[in-house]
């Protein structure tokens, strides 16, 4: 079986995750040219504006890297077709299946590695032609499936022959340890790259990642059927006590309506939906995403050894 650093041709066995309105080519490119694998996050844009972030990271970056298609998006097909033309050698998909994409993907030469909630689903991609998949727990920030990265990963990876990617939770060499102790080849980070230098969101969202703590985020969306994790603000309290008292879907989408945005462009604090992982709470201080990557690796051979005692 290939390694993930063979499969991605990167320095680290580690993937940056989809994150929508946030993985731009300015992300994309500094995560690449720090070792890692950088991704553009499609999340809800168009095709075009997609297409032209591919452009700009090519002029960021000599390194590899991939695109993050978000399935709910109406724009998915359209993207999934440019990408093609634009010859991405690797896609990551999110927020559904990606069945219907694989052959042409397949055929055009891309490698495909969904992210999957359960251990059908990651059947269903390796049967479909996926080249890995990642597993990703309920810990994680942004749209989230129910089952957590240590209960899940181990089932995938005994589940599927396809390399598994581990991701949720992940924010120092240890969560890259216990990864791998779960039989992970590989992880997907995201939350730990939000208080970077390089990552292009409003300094509001990173302080409120420094200033997390363990018990900081809460669920949203349980009851639309698309549950997201985010920070706890007055946004998250109204939703929440919302759809307690009986809000209709309509009244509930309605709020959500470009919080995602007012959270990264804007740094609403009362407003927006500041998506982040329940790890946030280890995030205590603003570093390079070299320094990050450094971190999340360089401490895992010391850390090894001393596993040994047990
Ligand atoms: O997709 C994510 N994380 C995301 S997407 C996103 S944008 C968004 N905003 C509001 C509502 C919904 C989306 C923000 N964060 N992570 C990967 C992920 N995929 N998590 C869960 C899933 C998933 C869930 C069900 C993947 C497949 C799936 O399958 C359903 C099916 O059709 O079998």
């Amino acid at each position: 079986m290939k390694n993930i650093t063979e499969l991605l041709h990167t320095k680290y066995p580690l993937i940056q995750g989809g994150m929508a309105n946030i993985a731009t080519a300015v992300l994309a490119s500094a995560v690449s040219n720090a070792g890692g694998f950088g991704l553009i996050g499609a999340g809800g844009y168009d095709a075009e504006w997609v297409r032209a972030e591919i452009q700009k990271c090519r002029t960021l970056t000599d390194k590899p890297f991939g695109v993050n298609i978000m399935l709910m998006s109406p724009h998915a097909p359209a993207i999934a077709k440019m990408i093609i033309e634009e010859r991405i050698s690797v896609v990551t998909t999110g927020a559904g299946n990606p069945g219907i994409y694989m052959e042409e993907w397949k055929k055009a030469g891309i490698k495909v590695i969904p992210v999957v909630p359960s251990v059908a689903l990651a059947q269903r991609v390796e049967r479909a032609g996926a080249d890995a998949v990642i597993a990703e727990g309920t810990e994680s920030g942004g749209h989230i499936g129910e089952l957590t990265t240590m209960a899940l990963v181990p089932q995938v990876v005994d589940a599927v022959k396809i390399p598994v990617i581990a991701a949720g939770g992940i924010a120092d060499y240890r969560g890259v340890l216990a990864a791998f102790a779960l039989g992970a080849k590989g992880v997907q980070v995201g939350t730990v790259l939000l208080a970077t230098v390089e990552c292009p969101i409003h300094e509001n969202y990173k302080q409120m990642i420094l200033d997390a703590r363990d018990t900081s985020t809460v669920v949203t969306g349980r009851q639309t059927g698309a549950p997201v994790r985010v920070l706890k603000n007055p946004m998250a309290n109204q939703y929440l006590d919302m759809a307690k008292s009986g809000a209709t879907l309509e009244e509930l989408e309605k709020m959500t309506l470009g919080s995602l945005r007012r959270a990264v462009f804007d740094g609403d604090k009362e407003t927006g939906s500041f998506m982040a992982g329940q790890i946030s709470g280890l995030i205590k201080k603003t570093c390079s995403i070299h320094e990050v990557l450094s971190a999340l690796f360089d401490g895992v051979n010391d850390y090894r050894d001393a596993l040994e005692i047990l």
